[in-house]
């Protein structure tokens, strides 16, 4: 008989998380239970993308031809109902949602999560990839759970991640001690650790912006996107690479190196993408991986939003990248 080797020690997220938290600090439990939750809602989005993929959820019609809820709104529902039943929150901030969800008493619990249900949602048709952004703060010491506990810097931030929707769900997490990558074994319905420790490489080869704002740029980021295409002689130029899906775009930003930019540009003030759900997870797991993330000349962790669906611009990826810019932005100040 052909045996096959069958591995009867798996490290799933929750038992890397627990483990970690172990080594590190007190593990009262409370935040692995939050974190069941967010790993629930991924898995329920990941099976409703796959349908969608195949026509049979999200924005079509129905066999009774009724229209219906888009793969957005179902996310959304799906991480709203995950979180708040976990009875560990107190205040959720969704990009489909105008305003925060306070959690009502007897739920309320004592974190704030802060998520973009489904980033890179018009791409969906085009079969590219999705993603699910998070981040969870504590809420301050004596608040009952109020906006102004998300309205934070992004570095009081204890937990970010995101998960990939692609070939198969990929869930990239930081409790703010080191970069852990899973992978969804559908057939357990678990978060397995596939990437342990991701480290971005200090400096990369790619580039990825929508070229097409470069009009609008101002002379800081014209002059370093072109550097990178006309580099002086002896050394190469970088590779273009933009999906258009922030997930997407800095999975590989973190595999492979390199830069991903949303710039302020003369139309957007602010750049495009938001403050609190998608720069601070994606700059918070881009530092835990030894890489670098500014809008400029800031740190993209010390900005305070205005409000919580504020716009911040972005530049993230290998350090001596990052820097690169940093100079340029500091020369045209
Ligand atoms: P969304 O939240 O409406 O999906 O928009 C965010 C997305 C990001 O995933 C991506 O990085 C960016 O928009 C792409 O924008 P653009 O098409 O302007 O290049
Ligand atoms: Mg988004």
């Amino acid at each position: 008989m052909n045996e096959e080797k069958v591995t009867t020690d798996i490290i799933t997220l929750t038992r890397h998380v627990l483990d970690e938290q172990r080594k590190h600090k007190e593990a009262s439990g409370d935040l692995s239970l939050l974190l069941n939750a967010v790993q629930l809602g991924c898995k329920f989005v990941a099976t409703n993308v796959r349908k969608a993929r195949i026509g049979l959820a999200g924005g079509a019609q129905n066999v009774s031809g009724e229209d219906q809820k888009k793969l957005d709104v179902i996310s959304n529902e799906i991480f709203i109902n995950a979180l708040r039943s976990s009875g560990k929150v107190a205040v959720m901030v969704s990009e489909e949602d105008e305003d925060a969800i306070i959690v009502e008493e007897g739920l309320k619990g004592k974190y704030c999560v802060v998520f973009d249900p489904l980033d890179g949602s018009s791409n969906i048709d085009a079969g590219v990839n999705v993603g699910t952004i998070f981040g969870i703060y504590r809420v301050n010491e004596g608040s009952a759970g109020t906006i102004k506990d998300v309205l934070r810097p992004g570095r009081e931030m204890i937990v970010a991640g995101y998960c990939m929707y692609g070939s198969s769900a990929n869930m990239v997490l930081t409790v703010g001690n080191g970069v852990n990558g899973y992978t969804l074994d559908n057939a357990i319905g678990e978060f397995i650790l596939t990437h342990p420790n991701i480290r971005i490489p200090s400096r990369g080869k790619i580039y990825s912006v929508n070229e097409g704002n470069a009009k609008y740029w101002s002379e800081a980021c014209q002059e370093y996107f072109h550097s990178l295409k006309f580099p002086p002689e002896g050394k190469n130029p970088y590779s273009a690479r933009y999906i258009g899906s922030m997930v997407a775009d800095v999975h590989r930003t973190l595999l492979y190196g390199g830069i991903f930019a949303y710039p302020a540009d003369k139309k957007s003030k602010n750049g495009k993408l938001r403050v609190l759900y998608e720069c601070f997870p994606m700059a918070f797991l881009t530092e835990q991986a030894g890489g670098k993330a500014i809008t400029g000349l800031e740190r993209v962790l010390d900005v305070v939003p205005e409000s919580i669906h504020s716009r911040c611009p972005i530049f993230l990826g290998s350090k001596e990248d990052v820097e690169d810019v940093e100079r340029l932005y500091k020369k045209y100040s």
